[in-house]
């Protein structure tokens, strides 16, 4: 993405990889300063997916692959035996880092795939390539969508957006904002409803963010006013992203997406789901089998931000030893959703039979008890 920041302009991704260094935009401390973290080893890439220096279902996978690369060079000189242990070691510290998103354990299990032939040396190549392959394929994928969903959005739209969906959370144009992108750029009049999405803020300090970088007219709000606009029908649809789709259609995304497509369905309004195959898991066959992360309560007892003399501050916002809960993300039932935004094109129900056709082969096992939901 092209960033402007302090008068300097950039074009940057939210995640990539030179050498064994794998580079980081620190998302922690947008939108007020602009930082990019080196990570040297595996460890140190774990390390930042597990803090949220980058986030996002699309760029925690690219990490994930990024970190198996960076392992299977720091093992490039062992025999294969321990090359091989050393590598699913890895794998492991990098999987226990985030559970809920789907791409980061596809990227780690596609880059083992990688190792499952040849001499170390050539696995090592092999494991190289397929980290870039995801990356390179995700910037395809986000293209595809902004331009399957950017024929959705008509002139003149309102749409209400949750969390950040964006380029610095899949790389390229991002998921639920490639469509809005798109629109924009296609000369369409869009404006866009950011939920501050609490307790990270990643609507307020990202979304945002991302929106002003390219002139798309938006206004912040308060989580708990998106269904004050939909019901004065100031929202015309919804899109977010998802961290990972079940098969029947069930999605993971962001604590507060399952509220606001409820008040969407309630008001008829159209709730969308942008997202690629990468983030459509099969093999989790509804909502109820996808682990939901619980984060730190001190994310929701504490926020952060600059203070009136512009220095970064943490605060408090619950008296001292407040007991507090912090689930990341909840699942919206297949029902309350419209339909998906994909690199395929737009896809409806019956949610199942179009993700089998597109994103597996050989199609619907025999007697899925899912299908047609
Ligand atoms: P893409 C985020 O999680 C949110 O759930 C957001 O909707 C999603 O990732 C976007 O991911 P977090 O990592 O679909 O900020 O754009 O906790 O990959």
């Amino acid at each position: 993405m092209n960033v402007k920041m302090d008068g300097v302009e950039m074009d940057v991704l939210a995640v990539w990889r030179e050498g064994s260094v794998v580079k980081m935009v620190d998302q922690r401390k947008l939108p007020h300063s602009f930082e990019i973290i080196d990570l040297k080893d595996h460890k140190e890439t774990a390390w930042a997916i597990k803090v949220m220096v980058t986030r996002g279902a699309g760029s925690i996978g690219c990490a994930a692959g990024f970190g198996m690369a960076q392992a299977a060079l720091e093992a490039a000189y062992l025999p294969d035996k321990d090359f091989m242990v050393y590598l699913n070691d890895a794998a492991d510290t990098i999987r226990a880092t985030r559970p809920t998103a789907a791409n980061l354990f596809k990227a780690v299990d596609k880059c083992l795939e990688a190792a499952d032939w040849g001499k170390v040396s050539i696995k090592v190549e092999n494991i190289v390539k397929a980290a870039e392959y995801i990356l390179n394929d995700d910037i395809k994928a986000t293209e595809e969508i902004a331009k399957a969903g950017g024929r959705l959005i008509k002139d003149g739209f309102k749409i209400l957006t949750h969390c950040n969906a964006g380029a610095l959370a899949y790389i390229g144009l991002g998921t639920a904002l490639a469509p809005i992108r798109q629109a924009h750029r296609d000369g369409k009049n869009v404006f866009v409803w950011v939920d501050e999405t609490r307790p990270r803020g990643q609507g307020a300090r990202i979304t945002a963010w991302e929106l002003e970088q390219e002139g798309i007219p938006y206004a912040l709000i308060a989580d708990n006013a998106a269904g004050y606009y939909m019901q004065r029908g100031e929202v015309d649809m919804v899109i977010v992203g998802a961290d990972r789709i079940a098969a029947n259609g069930d999605t993971a995304n962001k604590i507060g997406t399952y509220e606001k497509a409820v008040v969407a369905f309630e008001n008829k309004i159209p709730f969308w789901v942008a997202a690629p195959g990468m983030t459509i898991d099969l093999q989790t066959k509804t909502g109820d089998n996808i682990e939901i992360e619980e984060r730190d309560p001190e994310e929701v007892t504490k926020m952060w931000g600059l203070n009136d003399a512009g220095e970064p501050t943490t605060i408090s916002i619950a008296g001292v030893g407040t007991n507090a809960r912090n689930p990341a993300f909840d699942v919206t039932p297949a029902k309350f959703i419209d339909g998906f935004i994909t690199e395929h094109g737009l896809i409806q129900r019956p949610f199942i039979e179009a993700f089998y056709s597109l994103f597996a082969s050989p199609g619907i096992p025999p007697g899925n008890k899912y299908a047609g939901t």
